[in-house]
């Protein structure tokens, strides 16, 4: 790993008491993690596999890019996005695939390890790679093929930060970017790495709290991530989004996307995609096209038992009673040096 990504960065991996303690609690991560420098971006060390193909990604002027940290709000972005571009009067076939067959998460081959593990044909999120990529081999990068494959106009997910992007990225699409209130991120970030067995998080929740704010969790630091976008935030191919606005004017909201994205909607169009994209129906419906996650290798079930599965809450301020009091200034004190120090709020965040 001597060698510089294409965007320049030098990939460390982690050795000693550093990756054992990773290992410990995310035993997912068990082929190994990378630091990135500069930035100090941590990812399983699978991205150094698809990192250069991902920074020279052949974009179209007609795609959107989706991006954000994890658990932000990024699948219901995806879809209200697919949706309005895609299947405005809501009678698209395709749209009984599940959100990712459609809308693919471009690094996501980094996260999965094993392959071979989860592309077992009861997996209904390679359906569209199956249909989509005959003949292609998925550990050339499942998503990443799958986000070439799709039809234009194509919208493609991404939890990678700009600076990991090729900087022409902005020049040539439109990218959707969305923040969500550090707390909330952080409640639904260790719902998720304890329920998805890729990351398969062990510890107590104060540990990964302190992992959040030691910016030590995959695809951290938060405060950098949203930094980067909030820079560019007056680009005009950028739109900045809260997840806050979105739960309390999805209408409102939906209005700035149509003449961000030029889709020329109806106000009942909007409407009626509001409501299909609500988090009731989008629940629904993935499950219905997804099936069970309870029986799905992808997921602990114990998790999805007791304490739901990847469509947990859809809620804003969630959080409240969750931290003990010394968990909450620990959180606000990070978020006040790190993010409005940069100049950005949010909502629901104390
Ligand atoms: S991921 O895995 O990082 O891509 O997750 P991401 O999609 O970014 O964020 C998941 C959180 O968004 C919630 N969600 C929604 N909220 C409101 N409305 C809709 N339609 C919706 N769809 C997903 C999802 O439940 C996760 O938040 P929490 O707080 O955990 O419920």
């Amino acid at each position: 790993m001597s060698k510089p990504l294409a965007s320049g960065h030098k990939a460390v991996p982690f050795e000693g008491e550093e990756l054992a303690k990773q290992l410990r609690d995310f035993p997912g991560y068990r082929l190994g993690i990378v630091r990135l420098t500069p930035g100090d971006w941590m990812f399983p060390i699978d991205y150094v596999k698809f990192a250069d193909k991902i920074y020279n990604f052949k974009y179209r002027p007609s795609d959107v890019m989706v991006m954000t940290y994890p658990k932000c709000g990024t699948t219901w972005m995806q879809e209200l996005v697919w949706t309005m571009r895609n299947n405005p009067d809501l009678n698209h076939p395709m749209a009984v695939l599940p959100v990712m067959a459609r809308s693919p998460f471009q690094e996501m081959d980094m996260l999965v390890g094993d392959l071979a593990e989860v592309t077992s044909d009861n997996n209904p999120f390679y359906e569209g790679f199956r249909l989509l990529c005959p003949g292609k081999d998925p550990a050339d990068g499942l998503m990443l093929q799958l986000s070439e494959a799709i039809p234009d106009p194509r919208t493609i997910k991404s939890h990678l930060p700009f600076s990991l992007h090729n900087p022409a990225l902005l020049d040539t699409v439109k990218v959707i970017y969305v923040a969500r209130n550090p707390k909330d991120v952080i409640i639904s970030y260790h719902h998720h790495s304890r329920l998805i067995n890729m990351h398969g998080f062990q510890g107590e929740f104060k540990d990964f709290v302190k992992y959040f704010v030691d910016d030590d969790l995959v695809y951290s630091p938060y405060w950098l991530h949203v930094k980067e976008a909030w820079e560019k935030r007056h680009h005009p191919n950028l739109h900045f989004v809260f997840f806050e606005d979105l739960k309390a004017d999805v209408i409102g909201e939906l209005k700035k996307l149509n003449a961000f994205l030029d889709t020329k909607l109806t106000d009942a169009q909007l409407s009626d995609i509001a409501k299909y994209a609500s988090f009731t129906e989008m629940k629904k419906r993935e499950a219905a096209a997804g099936g069970n996650e309870a029986e799905m290798e992808f997921f602990n079930s114990e998790v999805v038992k007791k304490d739901g599965g990847f469509f947990r809450k859809g809620e804003s301020g969630d959080w409240k009673g969750k931290f003990t009091p010394e968990l909450e200034a620990m959180v606000d004190k990070w978020t006040a040096e790190k993010m409005t120090s940069f100049g950005i709020t949010f909502k629901y965040a104390v």
